[in-house]
């Protein structure tokens, strides 16, 4: 059963709770599909199409106002535009947090990440944050056979605390059922600046051991505040920690110099690994979870592409990330697996243009006219629209039909909905709920019905067409000036008509309002 602790509703006794709670969600079709390979490559004979592999790519911060597919006129990015115009653009899909973490936690476990006290943005060193038995996302895939992975950014914990980066790390990702894992630990602000293959640092020179500390810095190493000559990238608010590669982090660390990223690699280190698995497992079903660094700050782009936007380093991060979407699609299509594979493209928050560093996101933003959010309130950190609502693209060729949809769907759904397609096994209990219609473009309207919104520990109620905001004390900005959604008394906000949240109609439906904050107080209690 599910257990309730401190931590909230959590999978104590995993083996009992999967012995009688597992139960087996039936496959929408049976067989699935078959289909025609391309007939240059196989003399146009009809194969039965084995499982289709799922390749999840989730950027970080990107907005729905960054990619022109959603209507963008000052970025372009053809290669995520491509999958929208073959595939089904969903404009009404929801992250279930307006932040990293929380927002992973959801999209793997199946669960809303209030639900976990601890499901808040975590710094680097922080022990891994879902319970080791609990079901997920990936160990639903395993059971189905697949192969997978995840590579790219992390930001879900690793390892039990005061993690030693000098041996093997467990539990990790490996853990949540990722056979494969090559991850950042948490952000590109974010000591350490290392990859983590399988639990173990690459590259590391044992005689060079990395320590890691969240609480103060190591004697003579360099940060933003001893040492503010050797920053190449400055800081506005946050990130004063150890500088590396330039540019001062959150957190501190010694050593491991060797091991340390470089940034403007990193995009290709990722999609080097991304098509590695892609290749070693062609010929069997995979799940790749392909976590884009970009555009989180500090935004650092390969020099190919900068000056490439006009946007400064935000908007050529964009243009990078939308470059590796192209490449691991052409990897696809250059095996021939392209027509077997589900692509979904999305992000894990709204935008945030100035988040910590002093890189002229915010100011060449406004002097283009780039609004990464298209007209909704707030961003990322925010209760309003612009936290949550996220780009969200699902591709497979020669299955989903090119269409809009203005289906609701979570990301928290993912879960059951890939289970209820593939015949995987979701046990009872979870917040996921099956839409395989939705996410393959046969409804392009209806989907979840009621969401419980979460940023920063603050929570909503989405409904239908509305959402309600409880009171909420505190700043209505943060640093970063986004506006969080805070005020001193509820409010209640019809998104069809007004979509970027310019009137308050709590007054005028007082009936609505009621009934939804009861709604929103036995789903939250
Ligand atoms: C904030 C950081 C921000 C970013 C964010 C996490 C400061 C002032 N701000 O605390 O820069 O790292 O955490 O972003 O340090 S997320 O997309 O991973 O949730
Ligand atoms: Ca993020």
């Amino acid at each position: 059963m599910l257990i309730s602790n401190r931590y909230g509703l959590c999978f104590k006794d995993s083996s009992r709770y999967l012995r009688i709670n597992m139960i087996m969600m039936r496959p929408s079709r049976l067989i699935l599909p078959a289909i025609a390979i391309g007939s240059a490559a196989c003399g146009g004979n009809e194969i039965k199409a084995p499982k289709p592999n799922v390749l999840l790519i989730v950027a970080d911060d990107l907005g729905l106002g960054d990619v022109s597919c959603y209507g963008s006129e000052t970025i372009n990015t053809p290669n995520i535009d491509a999958l929208a115009k073959d595939g089904l653009l969903m404009r009404n899909a929801y992250a279930t947090s307006a932040t990293s973490t929380p927002s992973r936690f959801g999209l793997f476990t199946g669960m809303y990440p209030w639900r976990n006290p601890d499901a808040q943005i975590l710094p680097g060193d922080a022990p891994l944050l879902v319970d080791p038995q609990a079901p997920t996302l990936p160990k639903m895939m395993q059971g189905l056979g697949y192969a997978t992975a995840a590579v790219g950014k992390w930001h879900l914990g690793m390892g039990y605390g005061e993690t030693d980066w000098n041996k093997e790390i467990t539990p990790s990702g490996n853990t949540l059922g990722f056979d494969y894992t090559n991850l950042i630990p948490a952000t590109v602000d974010r000591v350490p600046t290392v990859y983590v293959e399988n639990g173990l640092v690459q590259g590391l020179d044992p005689e060079d051991p990395i320590l890691v500390s969240y609480k103060e810095n190591f004697p003579g190493e360099p940060t933003a505040i001893t040492n503010p000559e050797m920053m190449t990238m400055k800081w506005d608010h946050g990130h004063q920690g150890t500088i590396v590669n330039g540019i001062p982090r959150i957190g501190f660390m010694k050593g491991g110099h060797k091991a340390r990223w470089k940034d403007d690699t990193m995009a290709d280190y990722f999609l080097s690994k991304v098509k590695s698995f892609i290749v070693n497992h062609k010929d069997e079903p995979f799940f790749l979870y392909y976590g884009l660094h970009q555009p989180h700050v500090p935004r650092v782009p390969n020099g190919r592409f900068v000056g490439e936007s006009g946007l400064g380093p935000r908007g050529d991060a964009v243009i990078e990330a939308d470059w590796c979407v192209g490449q691991a699609i052409a990897c696809l299509d250059s095996l021939g697996i392209l027509e077997n594979t589900i692509v979904i493209f999305t992000s894990d928050n709204g935008a945030v243009l100035q988040d910590g560093y002093q890189d002229l996101g915010k100011e060449l933003a406004e002097e283009k006219g780039h609004d990464p959010d298209n007209g909704l309130r707030g961003g990322k950190y925010s209760l309003f629209d612009g936290g949550t609502h996220i780009p969200f693209l699902v591709y497979w060729k020669g299955h989903v039909k090119p269409a809009k949809s203005d289906a609701y769907f979570c990301q928290v759904d993912l879960f059951a909905t890939l289970g209820r397609y593939l015949g995987g096994e979701v046990p009872e209990g979870l917040d996921s709920e099956p839409y395989p219609d939705v996410l393959l473009g046969k409804e392009l309207k209806g989907g979840r019905e009621v969401q419980v919104l979460e940023a920063q520990k603050r929570l909503a109620l989405r409904r239908g067409d509305y959402v309600y905001i409880p009171a909420y004390k505190g700043a209505k900005h943060n640093q970063t000036g986004i506006e969080l959604g805070n005020n001193d008394t509820e409010t209640l906000w019809n998104l069809a008509e007004d979509p970027a949240q310019r009137e308050d109609i709590s007054g005028k439906m007082p009936e609505l309002l009621s009934s939804m904050r009861s709604q929103f107080e036995r789903l939250t209690k």
